[in-house]
């Protein structure tokens, strides 16, 4: 007879069997991005609900500048370290102001996703040719563990997205405080956070019209169904999205809409459902100045300085040791 042991032999096996026999279910967003996972969450950074990419962008375009200078280092050049890099869409702004302006640098983009990292690189190769790419595939927590060893020159490492809004403030703290640990005093951590708005453009942003943010959070039923050998029958879940104003926390739920069972052959695993029970699988933090300076205060981090759009939607911090 298999032994749990061998059942739950990689991360994405054993977190799946412990969060859907937990009691309220979840699992974890960072599942979310398989090949369809991806594709979905490109379609999800187009759409007009999703501002956070468009804030960004036009963070990064209107202080290219500001934002480049404040990484160029004359003398060693640096390290671009970027922490789920994605398409690189917001990225290439930067990149292209620093090719264009004699900066001596490696970009390191880091992704979970093996997908995008190939893509990004493939892209990269061909639209910059002269650029030094070292791409990895990796989790944050992982590679923050290998960025220790870079200390040759200056470090800039980049998060953008607002992908921190995945962690829960704890999470948060424990992140920050790693990436403290593997900056030296000149290095410099730059990260995009949403902010605190209007509840309702919030909830619009994750519970759109057109159902892509509702495929993209069932697509992880696919995934197990597909890679773990479950039999969700995935229409028979709806996508439900809550932000609480006062926390600043949108949470992304499944739900059942009728009492059912799944099976998960390669965990061995029954799974119950009563009507209406929940799956939590994500939350999207939202963030105020204050919110900010008590992570970088918890954390050993201090804001040097921020910049946001227009509306003020959406921040990118920069931070030193
Ligand atoms: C990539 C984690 C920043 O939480 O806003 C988009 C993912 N989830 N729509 C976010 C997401 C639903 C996104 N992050």
């Amino acid at each position: 007879m298999a032994t749990t042991a061998t059942l739950l032999d990689t991360p994405f096996k054993k977190e799946v069997f412990e969060g859907l026999s937990a009691f309220p279910k979840y699992l974890s967003s960072k599942y979310f991005y398989d090949k369809k996972g991806d594709k979905l969450f490109q379609d999800i950074m187009a759409m007009p609900e999703y501002y956070l990419t468009g804030c960004e962008f036009q963070i990064l375009s209107s202080h290219t500048e500001t934002i480049g200078e404040l990484f160029r280092d004359r003398e060693n050049g640096l390290d671009l370290i970027e922490l789920g890099a994605g398409d690189g869409k917001k990225t290439k702004v930067l990149l292209k102001y620093m090719a264009d302006h004699n900066f001596n640098f490696v970009y390191k983009p880091i992704d979970i996703s093996e997908n995008a990292v190939e893509m990004l690189s493939e892209n990269l190769a061909t639209e910059m040719p002269a650029l030094t790419v070292d791409a990895e595939v990796g989790e944050y927590f992982e590679v923050l563990e290998r960025l220790k060893g870079f200390n040759k020159r200056k470090k800039v490492i980049m998060v953008l997205g607002s992908n921190i809004g995945n962690l829960k403030h704890p999470k948060a703290i424990e992140f920050l405080t790693k990436l403290k640990d593997a900056m030296l005093p000149d290095d410099l951590l730059f990260m995009g956070f949403d902010q605190k708005k209007n509840p309702q453009t919030i909830l619009d942003a994750y519970n759109d019209e057109a159902g892509i943010t509702a495929a993209f959070n069932k697509n992880i039923l696919t995934r197990i169904n597909r890679e773990l050998g479950g039999n969700f029958d995935v229409d028979k879940f709806e996508h439900w999205e809550a932000y609480n104003p006062e926390t600043g926390t949108a949470k992304s739920f499944l739900v059942a809409t009728e009492a059912m069972q799944a099976s998960i052959e390669k965990l061995g695993l029954t799974v119950n459902f009563e009507q209406w029970e929940t799956i939590h699988t994500e939350i999207s933090q939202k963030y105020d100045d204050k919110i900010v300076q008590w992570l970088a205060e918890q954390s050993g981090l201090e804001i040097e300085t921020s910049f946001t759009d227009e509306k003020g939607y959406y921040k990118n911090y920069a931070f030193r040791k």
